[in-house]
């Protein structure tokens, strides 16, 4: 594995190459992954607001602390997900003594604190936060998600959550996250919205895109490319946050599959290889890319949409052996 060409030093006059981890990632055939392919990690679980602080009076640091150390013994920088979202955000929050709804000024005591808590702890290696995820609402006619954030925090609850983060941290990158925003129906939507919050003067940087993605989707790389030249217009860098692209459309539901067909994985080449042709010519807007995983051994689509299924979204195998859709993005 040692004489396979770096990823991340192929790119490093391109953009932070980054992935989504666990702490079990982090030691065997994956962590030797990770040292020589990637400068960026992401926890994808370990410091959403329900992992890193379950109770009002107690933090659980240990998988966070690992990943961080991790970073810094290997030269890298971590993603901080994620502040503010609907899902994987302890029910204390948004609950007083009684049990009640909490008021705006509690839950936004507690915010404050939790942000500050968060920061303080990892911001020396943290280089960008996705402050707020997903609150856009998919629905065609509406533009905000429902969420207990905004229900109580108010209507201008996003620029306020920025401002509290950047008390807290004033030099690293502010994201936006969410899915889909790409996609017409969504871009327009999040490019209002992100339009009001630069021109209100909020402290936000960019805007991730997630990148979920399939290998059949042949509006990809229009879509792509109108969402970069459109976000950036408004003077926001753009991160690729949780990129993976599955084999399987989202309404595809069948279960047979044991393993990729070779169209399936060349169809596959062939989206890795357009998308990283669009993120270099975009190389001056876009900060970092992120994978949603390390290798097709674990990732999250193996759950999602459908329980149990096998996925293998990613650019290296089960094996953790690279795939063609490596060889096509470090040579080019
Ligand atoms: C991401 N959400 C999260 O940011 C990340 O923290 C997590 O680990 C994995 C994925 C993606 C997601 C978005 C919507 C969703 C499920 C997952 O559900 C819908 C999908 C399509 C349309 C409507 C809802």
């Amino acid at each position: 594995m040692q004489k396979i060409q770096s990823l991340a030093e192929t790119y490093k006059n391109y953009f932070k190459i980054g992935a989504a981890v666990t702490v079990e990632d982090l030691q065997g055939l994956h962590g030797d992954l990770l040292k020589r392919h990637f400068n960026s990690i992401t926890a994808e679980n370990a410091m959403k607001f329900g992992e890193i602080h379950p109770k009002e009076d107690w933090y659980d640091f240990e998988k966070a602390d690992k990943m961080k150390e991790f970073a810094l013994n290997n030269n890298m920088k971590m993603r901080g997900h994620t502040f503010v979202w609907h899902n994987q955000t302890s029910d204390w929050v948004f609950l007083d003594k009684n049990g009640r709804e909490a008021s705006r000024e509690l839950v936004l005591e507690r915010l404050k604190e939790h942000v500050k808590v968060v920061c303080n702890r990892y911001k020396d290696v943290v280089y960008a936060w996705d402050v707020v995820n997903e609150a856009i609402e998919d629905k065609l006619n509406e533009q905000y998600r429902d969420t207990k954030w905004r229900r109580i925090l108010g209507e201008d609850y996003i620029k306020t959550v920025f401002e509290i983060v950047k008390a807290e941290d004033s030099e690293a990158a502010l994201i936006y996250n969410d899915y889909n925003n790409e996609i017409p129906y969504k871009m327009e939507k999040t490019y209002k919205m992100l339009k009001e919050l630069v021109e209100k003067g909020t402290p936000m940087d960019g805007v991730g895109l997630q990148a979920h993605w399939n290998i059949w989707d042949r509006n990809l790389i229009g879509n792509l490319r109108k969402a970069i030249e459109r976000y950036a217009s408004l003077g926001l860098q753009i991160q690729i946050t949780e990129m993976d692209v599955s084999m399987f459309e989202f309404e595809d539901r069948r279960k047979d599959l044991v393993e990729p067909t070779s169209e399936m994985l060349y169809l596959q080449e062939m989206v890795y290889d357009n998308i990283f042709s669009v993120f270099r010519e975009y190389k001056d807007v876009i900060t970092s890319v992120t994978f949603w995983g390390v290798s097709d051994k674990y990732t999250w689509k193996d759950n999602f949409p459908v329980p149990g299924r096998k996925d293998w979204p990613l650019i290296f195998d089960v094996k953790s052996q690279p795939k063609a859709s490596f060889n096509r993005i470090v040579d080019f």
